[in-house]
């Protein structure tokens, strides 16, 4: 087992990783901006080093600024959290050169699912059901109307480099498809240099229901059943639970079984979601994310296990603790994001803590990096905390989120709290009846 280990970012993932290591009698090293000297990661860490200036591009990016702080400290392993460097290949094959372990997939693993044609047909080729749309590349507007009278409209056209909903672009009929077509590859282009993009059937009215999977690296892998994360905003979640209330046990275990075995014959390593589309009865995969992601506590919560943990085992070459037999799935969880945002508009709003109070209790969990007096810088992600309960069932993890939420105390800033509490009292919310696009709905709704 490793002896020390680098956490490479910041806020409440920072944190998290810290938290685990400690209980594995790991030390941590924290790197920070200069802006974030007096963040909470770097408190809480057993040492730290600045790695540079505060734009993320000049520190929490630095790829060199980040392995010489792990030369420096002697630690053996980077954790990266999300986001950041969490996804990049070259950064993963960098520490290889250097003999630094990386927390986290193989290189080959995270650039096959970067690219989101290649996701989409390893995944096919594994058993996975995926959304019906072409193979490959669509090379023109003349290819673009072929398939799509093939599939069928709606259709909906994707950038292969994109991935998070950018660079996407519908086309209801045929008389939409060249604007589409032409309107997503200048876009796919201006964003992410490469203009290549794929066309799938467009689903209307789907869920966006996530499978957690965990590999050993070694052909072993489980699933962790599934997380409904249908609740977002501009294709930023805000509110995520688990089980998915929509999904029965024999959808769990038929879609769990399916990518614990695809996992597994691809030999994956650690933590990663496979993302689906659900409509009608029927799962579609649309993309993977080969990291930990912002809403692995409320699966943590149902398994009663620490994700963080056993990545941290897998990565230094250690048995998984866990097999598919062990894991019973108990209760229901509900994460909450709290962001440093004005409404209606979701304005960053960074600032002074002028008053924190954390609730507490069964069944309430608090990642947050606040503190009292904290100033929140305006350089990185509007996260400030995560607010996950959990409950013997679904109604009484809602009851203990809006209990929670009623003692939660942020001041200083404008946070989304006011609109969990709001939220909590949807007829469609309480009764676990919404779609993607009910939030949006809902805020034009409420706000204009
Ligand atoms: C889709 C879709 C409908 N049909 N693909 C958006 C983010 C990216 N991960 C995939 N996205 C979508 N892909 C097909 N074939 C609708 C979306 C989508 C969406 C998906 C998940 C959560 C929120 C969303 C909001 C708008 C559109």
């Amino acid at each position: 087992m490793f002896d020390k280990i680098l956490i490479a970012n910041r806020g409440e993932i920072a944190l998290r990783v810290i938290r685990a290591a400690r209980e594995m009698g790991i030390a941590s090293v924290a790197v920070h901006s200069v802006a974030d000297a007096d963040a909470m990661h770097v408190r809480m860490a057993d040492e730290s080093v600045c790695i540079g200036p505060n734009p993320s591009s000049e520190s929490y990016l630095s790829i060199p600024a980040i392995v010489a702080a792990c030369e420096i400290t002697g630690a053996q392993a980077i954790h990266p959290g999300y986001g950041f460097l969490s996804e990049n290949a070259t950064f993963v094959q960098v520490l290889e050169d250097h003999g630094i372990a990386f927390i986290g997939p193989k290189a080959e693993h995270i650039r096959i699912m970067g690219d989101k044609i290649t996701a989409k047909e390893t995944a096919k080729k594994l058993g996975i059901p995926v959304v019906p749309g072409s193979d490959g590349g669509v090379p023109d507007v003349e290819a673009a109307k072929k398939i799509a009278a093939e599939i069928g409209y709606p259709v909906i056209i994707k950038a292969t480099a994109g991935g998070g909903g950018r660079g996407m672009k519908v086309a209801l009929n045929a008389d939409e498809i060249e604007m589409a077509f032409r309107t997503a590859r200048s876009e796919a282009k201006a964003a992410f240099g490469n203009d290549e993009v794929y066309m799938e059937k467009y689903l209307q009215k789907p869920r966006h229901i996530e499978v957690q999977v965990f590999g050993d690296g070694r052909g072993r892998a489980v699933h962790l059943g599934e997380r409904d994360c249908s609740l977002q905003r501009r294709h930023q979640k805000v509110f995520e639970e688990a089980p998915g209330p929509c999904i029965t046990p024999e959808q769990r275990d038929r879609i769990g079984m399916i990518c614990a075995n695809a996992m597994g014959e691809l030999g994956y390593s650690g933590a990663g979601t496979i993302e689906f589309l659900f409509e009608d009865g029927e799962f579609y995969f649309i993309e993977m994310n080969t990291r930990l992601q912002v809403e692995h506590p409320v699966t943590e919560g149902i398994f009663g296990v620490d994700l963080v943990r056993e990545q941290i085992r897998v990565a230094a070459g250690e048995e998984m603790e866990f097999r598919q037999e062990d894991l019973q799935l108990r209760g229901h969880a509900i994460e909450v994001r709290i962001n440093a945002e004005r409404l209606p508009n979701f304005a960053p709003c960074p600032g002074k803590i002028t008053q924190y109070h954390a609730p507490g209790g069964l069944g309430v969990r608090i990642d947050s990096a606040l503190y009292d007096g904290y100033r929140i810088p305006p350089y990185y992600d509007s996260l400030i905390g995560k607010l996950i309960v959990h409950g013997q069932n679904r109604q009484e993890a809602l009851a203990r989120l809006n209990r929670a939420l009623g003692e939660l105390i942020v001041d200083g800033v404008d946070t989304t709290i006011p609109l969990f509490r709001q939220l909590l009292e949807e007829p469609d919310i309480l009764g676990g009846d919404y779609s993607i696009h009910w939030l949006e709905k809902w805020l034009d709704r409420t706000y204009g």
